[in-house]
């Protein structure tokens, strides 16, 4: 069910039991994928899973365990801009990011589902509070997400009790909140990493969804050890680049606040027990393409620059096109 198709005053017209997509970024996951598409529990609705060039039968055993499922190639490098492909592809009412290494319980799913269904926008996961529990993260991470953790909830005024968690689901509604790299700019030629395409991208979604005022709930999740192969995560490389988001998050979101930007849950209508619409925009504008909600922005030049200086922060333009990279169940 499209949410944009739904006239956003009437009680009648929201998802009475709306639809779940689940997206799976994969890199060389061939014998995880089994355990998790194992337990995906029965209210899923479409499954996206987002290869980033596996050199295994990743995409070979997806297709096998789920004919069903859309296959998708990401765009660039890294789990950040999977996720970013994965958002695009989807069609559900409701998105829910898992991990395909087995670490992420996928029958976890409903608690999620049940609390944006009361009324929340966003919902994350927490392996440290509701009754979550870690069986795989170390001392040292423990330490790193703790300390992150506390210099996010004191700049932004939150209380995440797990910010570096990637269990989340949210409405698709609030995608454009998240604003995330453009799924269509080139890869850098140095190789580098787009801003927002690696492993910050946890911190950089639940950054957005408070910037932007949305309603975030946490539920306890219980994280697993990867049940085969090894992590693509590297403790120090990518917790400096956790913290170097926090600061960056920090400095546009006092920017998008100088310039008047409006926090994007000013243009959503929520239901009371039932689903998330948006209302009608107050202005013609495309609110994806202006980076955001202009509803009374201050001037229009100060929300063009800051926009310039984050395509320029991410270095490109775009080339492709997202119907492009989604393909069906039978092609390569
Ligand atoms: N498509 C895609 N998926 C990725 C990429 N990097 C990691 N992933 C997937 O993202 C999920 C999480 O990656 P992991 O390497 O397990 O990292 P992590 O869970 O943050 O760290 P650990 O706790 O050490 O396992 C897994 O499903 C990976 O296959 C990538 O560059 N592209
Ligand atoms: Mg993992």
């Amino acid at each position: 069910m499209e949410l944009s198709h739904l006239n956003p005053n009437t009680d009648s017209n929201r998802p009475q039991s709306p639809t779940v997509s689940v997206v799976i970024p994969t890199l060389n996951e061939e014998r995880n994928l089994p355990h998790v598409f194992a337990k995906l529990p029965a209210m899923i609705t479409e499954v996206i899973v987002v290869d980033g060039g596996s050199k295994d039968r990743t995409v070979e055993v997806a297709r096998r365990l789920r004919p069903d499922a859309v296959i998708v190639q990401q765009t660039r490098k890294g789990k950040g801009n999977a996720l970013a492909c994965g958002f695009a592809a989807c069609t559900g009412d409701i998105i829910v990011m898992i991990d395909a290494d087995g670490s992420t319980d996928p029958a976890e799913i409903p608690l999620f589902v049940n609390k944006l269904i009361n009324g929340d926008h966003f919902v994350k996961g927490s392996r440290f509070s509701h009754g979550g529990h870690s069986h795989d993260i170390t001392r040292l991470r423990k330490l790193g997400n703790d300390g992150l953790n506390l210099v996010v909830n004191v700049l932004f005024r939150t209380h995440f009790t797990d910010l570096c968690y990637g269990y989340n689901a949210f409405w698709r509604a609030v995608v454009p909140a998240l604003d995330l790299p453009d799924v269509k700019l080139p890869r850098p030629s140095d190789g580098r990493k787009l801003w927002g395409d690696g492993f910050e991208i946890e911190t950089m979604i639940n950054i957005r969804a408070v910037a932007e005022k949305l309603k975030v709930g946490e539920v306890g999740s219980t994280e697993h050890e990867r049940i085969h192969g090894e992590s693509n995560l590297n403790t120090f490389r990518d917790g400096f680049r956790v913290l170097r988001t926090i600061f960056s998050e920090y400095g546009r979101m006092r920017r998008r606040r100088g310039a008047g930007l409006r926090p994007f849950v000013e243009g959503l209508q929520v239901g009371p027990a039932r689903g998330l619409n948006p209302v009608p925009p107050r202005h013609a504008a495309d609110p994806r393409r202006d980076g955001g909600h202009l509803n009374r922005a201050r001037r229009t030049d100060d929300i063009n620059k800051i926009r310039a200086r984050e395509l320029d922060d991410l270095g490109g333009r775009p080339t492709q096109d997202i119907n492009k990279l989604r393909s069906g169940p039978s092609a390569d």
